[in-house]
């Protein structure tokens, strides 16, 4: 069925009650590239070059993540892509195609080292961007991009890789896009949500309608002064899950240190200068594919959240104002961690959308999205 994935050291669709690699590290790798179709070359991406970053930025605006109804694409902006370059960052792992004749930039992978906790803590990598020209489809070109990525992995001794996709691969913990409305009158026009039966545009817009101020005394944007904190916070709170990352103060100030436009993070100071609880989002908007007026949907996702004095209610409602103060239309968030407790309470509403997570050569039982 799966003509490439069952190539691959994933486990089948099956019951797995053991943890563990699937294959043991290899010995040796391949030290040439994988060969692409006749006319393409590949080429490392040095996204410190203005010039190759919008190069790179142009292939995933026109050829990126749609979705099912092809009518939004995701338009992740340049500064936003130099997240490509976290604490251990390589360059080879920022992994390109071109057409050898015209160099245009027509196919993308990349791979950044994550400590991750499966269980117990594993050096991988996350692969992300995996992206395809439109002109270039059907042609078994993901899957070099994707044996050629593993194989530069693996020449750093790297053999295990945590990826998320929209489609249905072996062996996937599915989670579900949920969707909070912030500006439901463009959400509606931009058919990114319709009217309910017995509803008028009036009676939405008062539903979703959020106070012009937060409610959680304390809480205010994140500071470099609070890194250290918040890093504590994270790492204690993700040991809850089965499955989550472990970030360092570096890693924490890559990922969460305010940046315009990109990501916000909001800390809940106690009186005693004690933090008690953080909400994150990050900021990807998509571009609106087929309407006369509307060119752009500006959507927040929800990133990591940990409360310890603060409900995480009250957290996520603050998150919402704030995302409306910011001018956001949407506020995304996907219903694993503990989102389930806030999503129908806030007003989410479920989405078509559908995210998978995936491990790379590592088996373990099946997880449900709250671990
Ligand atoms: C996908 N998203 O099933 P089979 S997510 C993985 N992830 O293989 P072709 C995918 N595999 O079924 P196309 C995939 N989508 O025969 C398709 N596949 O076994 C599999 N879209 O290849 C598919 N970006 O080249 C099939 O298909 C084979 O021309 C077909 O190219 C696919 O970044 C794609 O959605 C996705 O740009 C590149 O459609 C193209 O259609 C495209 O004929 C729009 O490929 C953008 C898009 C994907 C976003 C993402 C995570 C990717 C993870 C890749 C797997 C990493 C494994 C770990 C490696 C490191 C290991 C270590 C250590
Ligand atoms: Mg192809």
């Amino acid at each position: 069925k799966y003509q490439f994935w069952d190539t691959q050291p994933v486990p089948k669709l099956e019951v797995v009650t053991s943890h563990g690699p699937i294959e043991a590290d290899k010995e040796n790798i391949r030290q040439e590239p994988y060969s692409l179709p006749q006319g393409f070359m590949w080429d490392t991406l040095d996204l410190s070059n203005a010039d190759v970053l919008k190069e790179l930025y142009t292939l995933l605006n026109e050829n990126y993540v749609e979705d099912d109804d092809n009518m939004f694409r995701f338009d992740y902006s340049p500064n936003f892509l130099k997240a490509l370059r976290p604490p251990g960052w390589l360059p080879q792992w920022h992994c390109g195609v071109r057409v050898s004749s015209n160099k245009k930039l027509v196919g993308f992978i990349s791979a950044i080292p994550a400590d991750v906790r499966i269980y117990d803590l594993k050096r991988m990598v996350e692969i992300n961007f995996l992206c395809v020209h439109k002109k270039l489809r059907s042609k078994r070109v993901a899957p070099v991009l994707i044996r050629e990525i593993t194989r530069r992995v693996n020449l750093e001794g790297i053999f295990q890789a945590v990826y998320t996709a929209g489609v249905v691969l072996p062996k996937p913990v599915s989670t579900c896009y949920w969707h909070r409305s912030l500006n439901p009158r463009k959400l509606v026009e931009v058919k990114f949500s319709h009217l309910s039966r017995n509803m008028t545009l009036q009676r939405t817009m008062k539903l979703y309608r959020l106070p012009d101020s937060i409610k959680t005394a304390g809480l205010r944007p994140m500071e470099k002064r609070d890194i250290r904190q918040v890093t504590e916070l994270l790492q204690k709170y993700l040991k809850r899950f089965q499955l989550a990352p472990s970030m360092g103060e570096e890693e924490v100030t890559h990922w969460f240190f305010p940046q315009d436009n990109i990501i916000d993070t909001f800390v809940v100071e106690g009186p005693d200068g004690i933090l008690t609880d953080f909400v994150s989002f990050y900021t990807l908007p998509s571009t609106v594919m087929h309407h006369p007026l509307h060119r752009s949907l500006k959507a927040a996702y929800s990133f990591y959240n940990v409360h310890t004095q603060t409900p995480l209610l009250d957290l996520m409602n603050d998150a919402l104002i704030l995302a409306k103060m910011k001018g956001f239309d949407v506020f995304n968030a996907l219903d694993l961690m503990e989102n389930k407790v806030f999503l129908e309470k806030l007003k989410f509403g479920i989405g078509d959308g559908n995210l998978q997570y995936y491990l790379y050569n590592w088996r373990c039982p099946s997880m449900d999205p709250d671990k």
